[in-house]
């Protein structure tokens, strides 16, 4: 199984470089269509552009999977295991995949969302427990998407991040996902603390220009972190390949 798994792990961390490039598209299910009228949501579209732009692979859920598959069979494909929508204010994800299913699909690896510090907190390591168990069983590596979600606080305030990525570390994922905290200086702080674990920063909302994006690319990868997990920034985009290729460029250092 250990086989398997880093077979799997190296298409998602170069093994050269260690780096990592990944394009999340769950945004459908985690903030609805409607926040992106006029955005064409065709997850086949978004995975050409992933697959063109040099992602090491692309987060989406199952069923965005099994259309990709059926098209695009080279890409690396990271299926979400939990998830919600935007139309209920609790904050919690639900299991809505299993790592059985998510490998019939073609998944190279799960992905698995904590929000570390939400009344639901409990209930979601408790499921994650149960997660970690089925990718033991399977070889299938685990990202663990740390966020906080802490009444009266932001979800990137760099306290809350810091523990929230360190709690990613401890309980044994094999890619921290965060928050960006806005600096070099408090993100430096997120990696050290999580310092035996890779960890990639989320792009977060549209910035106002690609100028503004490119330099966060920078500043995270300056921060000491693997790379990133890019979304809206790049596929909202229309020259989206372009792009993600640049920021190819950025992490890679090439
Ligand atoms: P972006 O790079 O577009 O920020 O996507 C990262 C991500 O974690 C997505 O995977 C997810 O759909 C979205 O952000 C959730 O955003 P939020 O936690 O702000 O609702």
């Amino acid at each position: 199984m250990f086989n398997k798994k880093q077979k799997r792990l190296n298409k998602i961390i170069d093994p050269k470089t260690k780096k990592i490039l990944l394009m999340a598209f769950d945004h459908a299910v985690e903030h609805g269509p409607v926040v992106y009228e006029g955005i064409n949501l065709d997850p086949l579209r978004i995975a050409k552009i992933a697959h063109e732009g040099g992602a090491n692979a692309l987060i989406v859920h199952s069923g965005a999977a099994k259309y990709i598959r059926k098209y695009l069979k080279k890409l690396p494909l990271i299926v979400k295991i939990n998830g919600r929508t935007d139309l209920t204010t609790k904050k919690i994800q639900s299991i809505i995949t299993t790592v059985k299913e998510a490998e019939c699909v073609g998944a190279t690896a799960v992905a698995y969302t904590v929000y570390v510090g939400s009344e639901y907190e409990d209930k979601m390591l408790e499921s994650l427990s149960h997660v970690k168990k089925q990718c033991l069983e399977k070889g299938m590596p685990l990202i663990g998407f740390m966020y906080p979600r802490v009444d009266g606080k932001n979800k990137d305030d760099s306290r809350l991040v810091r523990y929230a990525a360190r709690l990613g570390a401890e309980l044994g994922v094999d890619i921290v996902k965060t928050y960006y905290t806005g600096s070099k200086e408090t993100f430096s702080k997120v990696i050290k603390d999580a310092n035996f674990v890779p960890v990639v920063s989320a792009g977060g909302g549209m910035k106002e220009s690609e100028a503004e994006f490119f330099q966060m690319v920078r500043d995270v990868i300056d921060s000491g972190a693997s790379g990133m997990a890019v979304g809206r920034n790049v596929w909202e985009k229309e020259n989206a390949s372009a792009i993600l290729k640049e920021i190819r460029k950025i992490i890679y250092g090439s």
